[in-house]
């Protein structure tokens, strides 16, 4: 890519689009596009079409998205499923029509039947039945993937997919009905360490693994791939390795410096006994992540506190 491409980032002001903005930045591409949500509801075929024709975008990554914990997931179905294929309908139908170079569209690694076989590999897709608290999402993102394949075989759009295990970082929703799981504890571990509470609840048993990517890392696959990869098939990106949610709370509660307990809420779902990537595929191509999660949970917090701590703004 010239460093002058005008590069339209749907999704902008979210922990991916975010991180992929600043990552642009910083290797001095000029001509970055973004729409908030107030100036842009991408929901709105024609208003997306709109913004296709005035700015011309060579290319696109689709990093917007309604996207949540497993609680948002489970009990607000239809905006999960509605929202999506609208968002990712009009993005991808639109940058068809608008002549767009090269599309990124991002999934996630719900996308893979519940209980396909570990490390999830690309060729899993469709192989079994989903997690049922996130398949409203992981259906929408299945038709991202095929609307790409399809724009691709019918029209020779260079639109590729991608699909990226949890995402963490900075600028990462800390709203405790909606989040996903690490920024629900960082925040829960730091209200219960300031008011002095002797135990932090967490959801489920703990014993679910996750794999966990920070949007940084993310953010520079997403260029290597912009860069590197035109291909019909999907492909992975991962951490390499994963931790028990168990795990993950005793490593946000040593950074916090949490001295009380850890309650388990087996009220609560699991969710997915394991997600972890096969992202061999990526790998093999170059790319490798920089931020391991004790890092990236520590810059994670500060930009927690930097962001709500202090400001007069409720962190419990
Ligand atoms: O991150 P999370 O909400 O989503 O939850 P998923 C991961 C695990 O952490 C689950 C546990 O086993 C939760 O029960 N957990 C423990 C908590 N304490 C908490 C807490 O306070 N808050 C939250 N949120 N979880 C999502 C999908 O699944 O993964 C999305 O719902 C998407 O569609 C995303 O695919 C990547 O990893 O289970």
């Amino acid at each position: 890519m010239h460093r002058n491409a005008r590069i339209y980032i749907a999704g902008h002001r979210g922990l991916v689009g975010s991180a992929l903005w600043r990552e642009l930045q910083r290797l001095s591409f000029t001509n970055l596009i973004g729409r908030s949500h107030a100036e842009l509801d991408l929901r709105d075929a024609g208003a997306v079409q709109k913004m296709y024709a005035l700015e011309k975008p060579e290319y696109v990554v689709v990093a917007a998205a309604r996207v949540g914990g497993i609680l948002a997931n489970d009990t607000r179905p239809a905006e999960f499923l509605y929202d999506n294929l609208q968002i990712q309908n009009n993005l991808i139908h639109g940058a068809a029509q608008a002549g767009v170079k090269k599309l990124l569209f991002l999934g996630s690694s719900c996308i893979y039947p519940r209980l396909a076989p570990q490390p999830l590999q690309e060729d899993s897709l469709l192989t079994g039945p989903l997690e049922p608290t996130n398949q409203w999402y992981a259906i929408a993102k299945i038709a991202g993937i095929k609307m790409c394949q399809a724009y691709r075989r019918q029209y020779g759009c260079d639109f590729i997919c991608a699909m990226p295990t949890n995402m963490y970082g900075v600028n990462d929703n800390f709203d405790l009905n909606s989040s996903h799981v690490l920024p629900a504890l960082i925040r829960k571990f730091h209200a219960a360490k300031t008011t002095g509470a002797p135990s932090v609840v967490c959801w489920g048993t703990g014993n679910p693994q996750r794999e966990f990517l920070f949007a940084d890392d993310l953010a520079r696959a997403c260029v290597f791939l912009l860069e590197h990869y035109s291909q019909e098939q999907f492909i992975n990106i991962g951490y390499g390795s994963d931790v028990r949610i168990r795990e993950l709370a005793e490593i946000v509660q040593r950074v916090i410096n949490f001295q009380g307990e850890i309650v388990w809420d087996t009220t609560k779902p699991d969710g997915t006994p394991r997600k972890l990537m096969d992202s061999s595929r990526l790998f093999s191509l170059g790319w490798r992540p920089q931020v391991d999660l004790e890092t990236g949970i520590r810059l994670a917090y500060a930009d927690f506190l930097k962001r709500f701590a202090g400001n007069g703004v409720s962190t419990s």
